[in-house]
């Protein structure tokens, strides 16, 4: 049995959808991060980087694990349940265009969206703040236009005919943007817009934003 920890529109939304996508059992426990909740010394045994997600499988005091990291936690169910096809055939040429877009999504786009939301924690002035967040922005609509230029070339998913847990990845970080009002949101772009779209009407997409009661966004 997989727990995961979250808070609603978080980094564990995309397990989520992973979860409910491969249809495995798992028990949801909020973090709430407004009352402390990375904070408690109980979540911070699980967490010691004081972050969510954090998942684990079967009880960590009796021989199961605990995994952060919320691409990792990605990856850990679709390998669990291959038969979900939550990636791409191992070996296949689609499964390391999924596995790039992943890694890629978190080290970049996911990083520069965190610098944006948080920029008051790269710089102590005010102009030193809008000036980070000036930066990641334009950051931030450079890697959606190229994300925007991928698809058009290659969809109509991340990984070309074949959908992966890339895909709720990107669409997670995407409704964030969409939210925190970069100056050039994910909805600007038709092709990137559309493929949102897609992606939410998806059922475990649907089925997440219903039991975390937020989104859509697209
Ligand atoms: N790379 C991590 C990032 C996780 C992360 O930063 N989560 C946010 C919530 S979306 C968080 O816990 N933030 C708390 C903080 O920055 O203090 C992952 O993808 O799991």
């Amino acid at each position: 049995m997989y727990t995961l920890y979250y808070d609603p529109d978080t980094a564990s939304l995309a397990p989520h959808m992973c979860l409910l996508h491969a249809g495995a059992p798992y028990r949801l426990t909020l973090v709430d991060r407004a009352k402390g909740g990375l904070d408690d010394p109980a979540y911070r045994r699980l967490n010691p980087h004081g972050r969510i997600p954090t998942m684990t499988i079967g009880d960590p005091d009796k021989g199961g694990y605990v995994m952060t990291e919320a691409a990792a936690i990605c990856l850990k169910i679709a390998q669990d349940h291959p038969e979900a096809g939550l990636m791409p055939e191992d070996g296949s040429r689609a499964y390391a265009q999924a596995l790039s877009w992943l890694f890629y999504l978190t080290n970049t786009l996911q990083a520069d969206t965190m610098v944006f939301h948080y920029a008051r924690r790269y710089a102590a002035t005010t102009a030193g703040i809008e000036q980070v967040r000036g930066e990641a922005g334009a950051r931030l609509g450079s890697m959606l236009g190229q994300i925007d230029r991928s698809l058009k070339d290659g969809g109509p998913w991340l990984a070309g005919d074949a959908f992966s847990a890339a895909d709720y990845f990107l669409l997670m970080v995407a409704g964030w943007l969409e939210q925190f009002a970069i100056p050039d949101p994910p909805s600007i772009r038709p092709t990137l817009s559309a493929y949102l779209r897609r992606a939410q009407e998806l059922p475990a997409a649907v089925e997440a934003y219903r039991i975390e009661a937020h989104g859509p966004y697209f």
